[in-house]
Formats: structure tokens, C-alpha cells, sequence
């Protein structure tokens, strides 16, 4: 017999997705369904039908609002950045900066800030992967008492183009190729490298993108940099240059290239998963703000120009200053509503932060508000909540599409005399504390006649890529031209190829010569260089690996053991409890996801099936198996991968006897990172073997 809703069981009611708060007084649906016009829903499982198996009827008001909201559930993606997660949290500051900026933000040690942070990546559209090769966007939020400043940058300092004209053409270089339509969130194609080869102002920035920095093992062990210089200006309208950095407090880690490409497959969601975890279990992600703060005179005596976004300054010279830290410590309630709808823009500052004259800034400053009204499709998306200020908001702008504010009285022009007649007259300007913009006179080359050229104080496209390249670890190095030859393996075009080895050239010829040699092509003679290349004193603090922030730790890392049937429940408990109270999180991997029985007979709790789980989610693995457990798992190619790829990821391995044959099938060699599993592994696992590197993957050798 048919039944009024198709079901035979109760399949629940509680499943309120989408309410709206009744004004007050109305009354509640009470847990009940209702259209988008308040009328409770009878039946949500079939259409209205002319007879039991008629015709559906187009009356059908409840089915008709219900499929039409479906249909316009997407909104266009952003053009770039448009995968990404983010969180909210807080900023707080360490000590008072009235000194050098009247920021409310900045002014009362101790004072937080709410503020929402969407990290993500650039290429990709938003159903691609986490873990490409690929810049990470770091933009926060600041819901200021006095108005939003929105921090847009990266996680890298530098930027591949000087002036905003280029962005279009950068983007549509990198993005998927306009004929084929791939590859997609992927830099290894002709057309990419094409545009590259010809934009030697792109170097510095190439360098970066091809060393471990665009393949970071967490959103969390990531730096973030402002990129541009902007102003600081303080009460008495005095202006300080300012680069902003974030630090993160759980130190830099990235993955091996060979690691990220597997990691794509296993879990396209790796960093975003990460993050609403570690939030989820408390392990709140922090990263401190730091300053380097400079006048005209230190800029004045740099040796490239301040404005040229292309150019960092490095800590050595002008060390950063730690200013305040933000902690991110809830993950939005819907992603659509707020990490989707959220709306940066770079010209978001405010009272007491100002901009520079970088032509890139500049540039930004009209795309981002544009693109919002073209992905959002109202110029009132200030009003959705996440974008919303936490400060009151009073002007005389009305009316829009999407209009959500219900102005009273007839005030909306201004100026007016309305409140002399006892009505509301509506706000004022507040020359007192209002915006007002740096008048920016103090360097004579800021002025002058209308031109279209690029400054000569902006033709050094080589000297900072060099000491880049020069400052970076022997191991950095390596990826660095190993990440040259897989991307130009995939250009087609040998002449584009060529071109970028001329470019290489400027930048080191060492590591132009080990691309040359991983690519079998001729080093061609290196390209003209616009300005002489400098040695400029290097900057270790720009390392990843073994530089001050690779902390060795395993806090907020992750550690697979492997067990099966007739494990030792003493060895496997010891690890757990070890890694637990370093603050790190052991996930117990076997065959079966149902559980274990170890060898005294007890039922082990499976958190991961190894099958699904491979190592390359985890930082450090502890192989725990019995003579039995490794017989069976030695013909198993996840079991064998597992300890293969951990070994080839350069991670810390932890094995008890029993497991000994399945990590000799593995090709595991004995090194300092493979270690008894007991105490002293929590001590191991909390860092990578770079040494080992040689000895497990062929990379373009350096010249002896
Ligand atoms: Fe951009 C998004 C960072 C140059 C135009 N950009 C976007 C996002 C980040 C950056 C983090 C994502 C924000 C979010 O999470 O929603 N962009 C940068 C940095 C740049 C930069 C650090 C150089 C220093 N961008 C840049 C230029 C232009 C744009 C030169 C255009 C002239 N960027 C955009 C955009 C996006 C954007 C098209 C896409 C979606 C959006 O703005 O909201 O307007």
C-alpha cells in the first residue's frame, strides 16, 4: 500500500537546515519544515500528483521554491584563490604601537580583535585539490572598532609581477590552458613557463614557487606576508613603511613533492581537513604578527626599490618585529555562508594604515571590490554577515539589490536641514577621526607627468632571486631544481625551455646547469639582464629546512602505527601514550577497520584502514607486528608502500623486531630516523632525515 510520505520508517523531523529568527512575537515553526514564505511543509518526500501515479501539477508551490532555490545554489567561483577553508579567531596585540599608528587595532596592549582568515590556493578551481604545487593566499580579516582591514597576502613575500596590468595575463598563463581546458591547478604546462620565459621580473618570485614553500604540509606551518609595502601613520599624520609577516607558532614544515602528489589522491581535502581538526580538538592554530617597520631614509639606502613588489627586505637587516599573535580557534558554522561568501579587499584599511605607491597595491585596490559585486552580485555584499563590520555602519548609500537594512525617515542625502524640523538628519563627516590619506610627498619620484613606463629602480630582476636561491639549505636547493626539471618536462615547446634556462643562468648558474643536465639540454647563454645581478649578502632566515623555525616537534603532528592480529599491546600502548603526551596525535592504522586482536587477546580500536590511510597523511610511522602480523602483511602493497613511502619521505620510523622483514621488503636502510619503537622516538619522529634524501631519490645534482 502507497503511504502519504513514501516511508515506511520515521526517518526524523530534527533536520532544521535553514531558519531564520521569527520576529520577535511570531511564532516559531517548532521544529517544523517551512517554505521560504513560513508555511510549514506537510510532506518533503513527494510531489503533488493528479492521482496516485498522475501527472505532477504545476500548482506544487512547495516543489517549485524548493528545486528553483537548488538551482541558483552556486555562485561564480573566484577567478583566482578559489579553493580554500578558513577560520575564525582573534588578533591580539602585545604591546601599544601609538608611536608609530593610530589604528584602534594597535593601540591598547592586551586588546583583541575578532577577525576571519581564508587561506587557499591560487590555480585551482574550487573542486580541485589541496596540495598542488602552488602560492598559498593568507587573507585575514580584522573586524576593527573602527571598520574592517582586510590584510590580503600571501605566503610568500614576494609577488611574479611588478605591475597590475600584467595580473590577467599571469593569471590566464597559469590558470587551465583556453583550447584543451587543463591542465588544471597545475604550473607544469607550455603556457605558464611561456609567459615566465618572458617576464624576467618574474624570477625572484619562481624561485620561491619551485621550492618547498608551495607544497606546505599544513595551512598551520605556513608563514604569511602582506607582500606590499604598505603605511602605518600615527596620530600626529607622521608615516612609517611597513611589511607585515605571520609566524607560525607551530613552526614551517612542508611535504616532498613526491609526498604532496600522493596526498592529492589519498585526501583531496588534506589541509582543510587538518584544520577543522586541530580546531575541533582544541589545538588552535596560532601565528604571531610581526612588523618591519622603516622611514624614507632606510629606503632610500635599500638597493632596490621598496615599491617594487618583486623585492623583500631580509630580516637580517631589518629584523622583525613581533607585535601581537592570532589565534584562530572556531571553524565556521557553513562553509557557503562564510567561507565562500566572505569578500576581501586590499582597500579595506583603516584610520592609521595607509597605502604605498606599488603599482601592484595600487591595481589591487579596484579589482578586488569589483570582483565581489561580479561573484556576490550586489554591491550590498558588505551586508552579509562575514563581511559585515562590528562597528556601526551610517551613510546615506541605499537602496541595491539585496537590500537587507530597513532605513527610517527621509535623511538619505547629506547635507540637509532636517533635524532643525525635529527629524533625524542622519550622520556627519568625522574630520576628527575619519580616513584621511597620506599625502605621500616625500619622495620626488612619487609625482610628476603621466607616463606608462616601468622605473628604473625596478630593473633588478635577478640579484634577490639569487640570494633566495643562495640562502636556502642544500636540501632546498635540490627541490628547487628538481621542481624546474618536472615542471619544464612538461613543457612542450623546447624553445620555451630554453629561454627559462637563459633566465636560470642570472640567478645561479650552478643551478642552471643542474636543470640543464635533469632537462639532457644544452645551457644556452644567459639571457640579458636589465640591470647588473648583485651578491647580496644571504639571508638564512629564509630557509625552510634546518632553519630557525624547522622546530622539531611533534605538537599537533600526526604519527601512524601499524599493527594487526598479534600485536604487542605493551609496545603499541607505550607509543600511544608517548606521542599523545608530546602533544602529538597517534592514529592507529591496520588492515581492517573493525579492530585488532593483540597478542594478549584483547580487541585493539582501529582508527584508520591502512588501505585508505597512507603514510604520506601522517608525519612520523611506528610499525608494531608480531612474526605472524608481518607475514601477512608483507605481501600487502599498502603495507609494504606505507613503510616504503615513509622511508622516501625522509619521516622518522619506529619498528619493533617483528616487523623488521616488512621494512627489509620496504628497502628500508638503517639511518638515525629509524629508531626502536620506546621513548626516544617521540624525540625522533618529530623532524625529517634529510640526509637520507640522496640515498632515495635521484635529484639534479649540484657540481662538484
Ligand atoms: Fe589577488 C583574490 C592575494 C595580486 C585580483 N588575492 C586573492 C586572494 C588572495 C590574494 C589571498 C583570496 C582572498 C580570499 O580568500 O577570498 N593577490 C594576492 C596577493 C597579490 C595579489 C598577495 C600580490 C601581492 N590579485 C592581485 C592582483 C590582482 C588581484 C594584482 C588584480 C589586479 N585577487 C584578485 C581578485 C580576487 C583575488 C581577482 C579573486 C577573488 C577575490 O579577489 O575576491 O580580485
Amino acid at each position: 500500500m502507497a503511504t502519504k510520505s513514501g516511508f515506511t520508517t520515521d526517518v526524523g523531523n530534527g533536520g532544521e537546515t535553514h531558519q531564520h529568527a521569527p520576529p520577535s512575537g511570531a511564532a516559531t515553526s517548532d521544529g517544523h519544515l517551512t517554505t521560504n514564505q513560513g508555511i510549514k511543509v506537510s510532506d518533503n518526500q513527494n510531489q503533488l500528483k493528479s492521482g496516485e501515479r498522475g501527472p505532477v501539477l504545476l500548482e506544487d508551490f512547495v516543489l517549485r521554491e524548493k528545486i528553483f532555490h537548488f538551482d541558483h545554489e552556486r555562485i561564480p567561483e573566484r577567478i583566482v584563490h578559489a579553493r580554500g577553508t578558513a577560520a575564525h579567531g582573534f588578533f591580539e596585540l602585545y604591546e601599544s604601537l601609538a608611536d608609530i599608528t593610530k589604528a584602534d587595532l594597535f593601540q591598547r596592549a592586551g586588546e583583541r580583535t575578532p577577525l576571519f582568515t581564508r587561506f587557499s590556493t591560487v590555480a585551482g578551481g574550487a573542486g580541485s585539490v589541496d596540495t598542488p604545487r602552488d602560492v598559498r593566499g593568507f587573507a585575514v580579516k580584522f573586524y576593527t572598532q573602527e571598520g574592517n582591514w582586510d590584510l590580503v597576502g600571501n605566503n610568500i613575500p614576494v609577488f611574479f609581477i611588478q605591475d597590475a596590468i600584467k595580473f590577467p595575463d599571469l593569471v590566464h598563463s597559469v590558470k587551465m590552458e583556453a583550447d584543451r581546458g587543463f591542465p588544471q591547478a597545475a604550473s607544469a604546462h607550455d603556457t605558464f613557463w611561456d609567459f615566465i620565459s618572458l617576464m624576467p621580473e618574474s624570477t625572484h618570485m619562481i624561485m620561491w614557487a619551485m621550492s618547498d614553500r608551495t607544497i606546505p604540509r599544513s595551512l598551520r606551518t605556513m608563514e604569511g606576508f602582506g607582500v606590499h609595502t604598505f603605511r602605518l601613520v600615527n596620530a600626529a599624520g607622521k608615516s612609517t613603511f611597513v611589511k607585515f609577516h605571520w609566524k607560525p607558532k607551530q613552526g614551517v614544515a612542508s611535504t616532498c613533492w613526491d609526498e604532496a602528489v600522493k596526498i592529492a589522491g589519498a585526501d583531496p581535502d588534506f589541509h582543510r581537513r587538518d584544520l577543522f581538526e586541530a580546531i575541533g580538538r582544541g589545538d588552535f592554530p596560532e601565528w604571531e604578527l610581526g612588523i618591519q617597520a622603516f622611514d624614507q631614509a632606510f629606503a632610500d639606502s635599500m638597493p632596490f626599490d621598496v615599491l617594487d613588489p618583486t623585492k623583500l627586505i631580509p630580516e637580517e637587516v631589518l629584523p622583525v618585529r613581533l607585535i601581537g599573535r592570532m589565534v584562530l580557534d572556531r571553524y565556521p558554522d557553513n562553509f557557503f555562508a562564510e567561507t565562500e561568501q566572505v569578500a576581501f579587499c586590499p582597500a579595506n584599511v583603516v584610520p592609521g594604515v595607509d597605502f604605498t605607491n606599488d603599482p601592484l597595491l595600487q591595481g589591487r585596490l579596484f579589482s578586488y571590490l569589483d570582483t565581489q559585486k561580479s561573484r556576490l552580485g550586489t554591491a550590498n555584499f558588505h551586508q552579509i554577515p562575514i563581511n559585515a563590520p562590528k562597528c556601526p555602519v551610517m551613510n546615506f548609500q541605499r537602496d541595491g539589490q539585496m537590500q537587507m537594512t530597513v532605513p527610517k525617515g527621509r535623511a538619505n542625502y547629506e547635507p540637509n536641514s532636517l533635524s532643525a524640523q525635529g527629524e533625524s538628519g542622519g550622520p556627519r563627516e568625522c574630520p576628527a577621526h575619519g580616513f584621511t590619506t597620506f599625502p605621500s610627498a616625500d619622495a620626488p619620484t612619487e609625482q610628476g607627468d603621466k607616463l606608462r613606463l616601468r622605473p628604473a629602480s625596478f630593473a633588478d630582476h635577478y640579484s634577490q632571486a639569487r640570494m633566495f636561491y643562495r640562502s636556502l639549505d642544500v636540501a632546498e636547493q635540490s627541490h628547487v631544481a628538481f621542481a624546474l626539471v618536472f615542471e619544464l618536462s612538461k613543457v612542450d615547446a623546447p624553445a620555451i625551455r630554453t629561454r627559462m634556462l637563459g633566465n636560470l643562468i642570472n640567478v645561479d648558474e650552478d643551478l642552471a646547469a643542474r636543470v640543464a643536465g635533469g632537462l639532457n639540454m644544452p645551457l644556452p647563454a644567459a639571457n640579458a639582464a636589465a640591470a647588473p645581478v648583485l651578491d647580496m649578502e644571504l639571508s638564512p632566515a629564509l630557509k625552510l629546512v634546518r632553519g630557525k623555525r624547522d622546530l622539531h616537534t611533534l605538537k599537533g603532528r600526526a604519527v601512524g602505527i601499524l599493527v594487526a592480529d598479534g600485536s604487542d599491546p605493551a609496545t603499541v600502548q607505550d607509543l600511544h601514550a608517548a606521542v599523545t603526551e608530546a602533544g602529538g596525535r597517534p592514529l592507529i592504522v591496520a588492515p581492517k577497520i573493525g579492530g585488532v586482536t593483540l597478542s594478549d587477546g584483547k580487541m585493539l580500536a582501529v582508527d584508520k584502514q591502512l588501505a585508505g590511510f597512507p603514510s604520506v597523511m601522517v608525519d612520523a610511522i611506528a610499525v608494531v607486528l608480531s612474526d605472524d602480523g608481518c607475514a601477512s602483511l608483507i605481501n600487502d602493497g599498502a603495507a609494504v608502500q606505507f613503510v616504503m613511502d615513509a622511508f622516501g619521505h625522509l619521516k622518522c620510523i619506529a619498528a619493533d623486531d617483528g616487523a623488521q622483514p616488512l621494512l627489509m621488503k620496504a628497502g628500508v636502510t638503517p639511518d638515525e630516523g629509524v629508531v626502536a619503537p620506546n621513548k626516544g622516538f617521540v624525540k625522533a619522529a618529530g623532524k625529517r632525515y634529510w640526509d637520507r634524501e640522496p640515498g632515495v631519490r635521484k635529484l639534479p645534482r649540484a657540481q662538484s
